[in-house]
């Protein structure tokens, strides 16, 4: 009993994770403090376990002979195999359920909504191109019940540097500038090799692959500035390829934006 308490407290009070700066940051977080409750539990048990048994059964300087040879005991068995049984599924289940809360489940292009159009000119299906991987819906429900689109960002990942393209301002930024509370859409390329776009503070990691257009839909929600880390071993100088994201407040956003936007604004 107080193993799981000690272990739950440990799980829910020691924080491993860097700030929560997007939407779906506190659901990830909360499968990482019951996985990491699960880990506490175990390892404490196990290690606590194996050294209470290295004092206690240690052999004393009378005995001489082999220890006494036990073999089977089904009840043990049992225990030893449904507990960790039980365990797995439940994590398995669990993953799955944040992963779906997520967005991991929605489907990118396949006709379901399409009330906030993607920024791609033409969407994949026209040209036949697919588009995978990437979590998260396009669009936010707005207050009045409608949706809000999808700031459009792409992303081109080469050795060894991220560009952002802001297709809505036709130029090119080596920093991603995304608003607070606005629902981003990027749509990454590779030029040469895979690479990864990971920012540790959004919780979200998508890979970046040559020919094959991926999309990460995310909501920024904290204002700062966060690295991204390519994640995916590309050569020489992948452990220098990083980048920064700001996360603006969307007043900081809107001046950011316009002061690097190279398209004419048609005064009304
Ligand atoms: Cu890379």
């Amino acid at each position: 009993m107080i193993l799981v308490l000690g272990g739950l407290w440990i799980g829910q009070n020691v924080n491993l994770l860097p700030a929560d700066a997007s939407a779906n940051a506190p659901v990830y977080d909360e499968l990482f403090r019951v996985l990491f409750s699960i880990g506490t539990i175990l390892f404490i048990g196990i290690v606590g376990l194996v050294i209470f048994s290295l004092i206690r059964f240690r052999r004393r300087p009378s005995q001489r002979g082999d220890g006494l040879a036990i073999e089977g005991n089904l009840p043990l068995e049992i225990f030893w195999t449904a507990v960790p049984a039980i365990v797995v599924l439940f994590v398995g289940l669990y993953s799955y359920d944040i992963y779906d809360r997520m967005g991991g489940m929605t489907p990118l292009n396949h006709g379901m909504d399409h009330s906030a159009p993607m920024h791609d000119p033409s969407p994949p299906d026209e040209n036949g191109e697919r588009v995978w991987g990437g979590i998260g819906t396009s669009s936010i429900q707005a207050k009045d019940g409608g949706a809000i689109a999808a700031v459009p960002i792409e992303v081109t990942a080469m050795q060894f540097a991220f560009l952002f393209r802001y297709p809505q301002g036709d130029f090119i930024s080596g920093e991603l500038h995304v608003p607070a509370g606005k629902p981003v859409s990027l749509r990454m390329e590779a030029k040469d090799v895979i690479h990864a776009f990971w920012v540790p503070e959004f919780r979200l990691k998508q890979d970046v692959i040559p020919g094959q257009p991926t999309v990460l839909n995310f909501t920024p929600t904290r204002p700062g500035t966060y690295p991204i880390v390519c994640a995916e071993l590309c050569g020489p100088y992948h452990g220098g390829m990083r980048s920064s994201v700001v996360v603006d407040d969307p007043e900081s956003y809107e001046a950011w934006f316009n002061a690097n936007n190279t398209l004419e604004v048609a005064d009304a």
